[in-house]
């Protein structure tokens, strides 16, 4: 996930609220200066820092309570909306041309940012939403830049559009253009070379190669390891051109993401992605609300439940069931259609990893088992009866035994798939302890937009 390391210290301080028994002036002080800290670590400008959590304070002991908030939620609410506040608030979206028309989009920015790798990641993105996506390669630097492009997106069918001998990169651009164009593909993306290492000379290129095709957008690459420095990149930029939107890359495992995507959201520059990773699929649409809940660990649950509404028609995921999942009080019936909905999902790690408190706490053997286990699940489950499937307690030996023979498994399968949901009940009991699951009170997401 992105910023890994402020997204633990974020949590660290929000659980100290949720731990007290009682919520004082001391403790917000305190919790005050541990997400001051854990800012500063994370290279957010010194200023916007004390802002920020003179801002968390001052509401924090001042604000009254609104009806039906416990202080715990309260401050957890004040918390998601100054930080949501200072990493850009609304989500933006790259504009598309109607269809039968071709949105051009230029990408820029210096060398070794991840222009090239979030070409490749952008196509891969609308490719996957259905658009035909071609990209052209301009660049005439880096020796084997055509081959770096066409290698990256060789095993998802994009076409790459290059010609390693042209020395002239606007005519590459220009030419390019043109070939999808008249191919009518939907999204045209200009990967550049952008050889400069300071802002002038990155302007003046995306200027020459601009004039040549008019793009719809250029989006600017920013490295997010350099932290609040990509402001003054950002800056230039903004200054420079209308249509522009920024990519932040690099956001995994850097400790100074924080400060690239705070300093550039304060440019008013709109953030559209963000890169997570170096594979093609780890590119995310930037939607700060999203993010920020993510951020302080409160799990992606609207993401979740989207994603629940998309995979199941019938069985969607209403807070109810959310809120089962969380309470422990769940039958084998439901653990199978939870595990049924979230395989639907794709891999149950990356779901697991957005459900409130649970991140990286479940063991792998336990995702890998659950994936592998299922269809055989719901076999020897067929062959339970309405009782033992709500009671499972009342499954003993000879039922086993039963149980086995008439779905044709063996008794260690049954007794795995028993063991298995006791597991899984007593995660969400400890999880229920913590408290983590009791605060995501529906109440408390009216509070934070986060519903469906
Ligand atoms: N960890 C990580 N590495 C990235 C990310 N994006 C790009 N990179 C790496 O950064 C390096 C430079 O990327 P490249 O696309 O060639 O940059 P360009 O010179 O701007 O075209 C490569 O090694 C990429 O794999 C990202 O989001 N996370
Ligand atoms: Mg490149």
């Amino acid at each position: 996930m992105a910023l890994e390391s402020l997204s633990q210290a974020l949590n660290g301080a929000l659980k100290k609220i949720t731990r007290s028994s009682v919520i004082d002036k001391d403790v917000i002080k305190d919790v005050v200066k541990d997400i001051q800290r854990a800012l500063l670590v994370a290279d957010v400008n010194v200023q916007l820092v004390l802002e920020v959590t003179k801002n968390i304070e001052n509401r924090a002991i001042d604000e009254k309570l609104p009806p039906g908030v416990s202080r715990k939620e309260h401050i957890v609410k004040i918390v998601y909306e100054e930080i949501t506040r200072f990493m850009g608030e609304r989500a933006e979206k790259i504009a598309l041309r109607p269809p039968g028309e071709s949105t051009i989009l230029l990408m820029v920015g210096i060398q070794g940012s991840g222009k090239t790798t979030t070409t490749g990641k952008l196509a891969r993105y609308y490719q996957k939403k259905g658009f035909k996506v071609g990209i052209v390669c301009t660049d005439t630097w880096r020796p084997g830049a055509l081959t770096q492009l066409e290698q990256y997106v060789s095993h998802i069918n994009i076409e790459v559009w290059g010609d390693a001998e042209e020395k002239s990169a606007t005519k590459l651009a220009k030419e390019g253009v043109k070939h999808f164009k008249d191919k009518k593909y939907d999204i045209i993306i200009v990967d550049t070379a952008g050889r400069h290492k300071e802002e002038k000379g990155l302007i003046d290129e995306m200027r020459e190669i601009s004039k040549a095709i008019r793009p719809d957008e250029a989006i600017l690459v920013i490295d997010g390891t350099i932290g609040q420095q990509a402001k003054s990149q950002a800056e230039a930029f903004k200054d420079a051109t209308e249509l522009g939107s920024i990519i932040i890359t690099k956001l995994d495992g850097s400790a100074k993401g924080g400060g690239a995507l705070s300093a550039v959201a304060a440019t008013g520059a709109p953030i559209k992605f963000i890169g997570e990773g170096e594979r093609i699929e780890n590119l995310e649409a930037f939607e700060p609300e999203r993010f920020v809940a993510k951020l302080l660990g409160f799990g992606d649950l609207k993401t979740l439940l989207d994603k629940v509404g998309e995979a199941t028609k019938k069985q969607d995921m209403s807070k109810d069931d959310a809120k089962r999942m969380l309470s422990g009080k769940f039958t084998l019936k439901d653990m199978y259609q939870q595990l049924e909905m979230l395989s639907n999902m794709g891999p149950l790690q990356q779901v697991f990893q957005m459900i409130p408190g649970m991140g990286s706490n479940i063991p792998k053997e336990f995702v890998q088992s659950s994936e592998e286990n299922l269809a055989k699940y719901k076999v020897i489950m067929d062959s339970m009866t309405e009782r033992e499937l709500k009671d499972p307690k009342i499954v003993h030996f000879s039922r086993v035994k039963r149980i086995a023979k008439g779905s044709g498994t063996r008794q260690e399968d049954v007794k795995a798939l028993l063991n298995q949901y006791d597991m899984m009940k007593k995660m969400m009991k400890t999880m229920n302890k913590r408290k983590i699951g009791g605060m995501m009170s529906p109440n408390m997401f009216k509070n934070l937009k986060l519903q469906q």
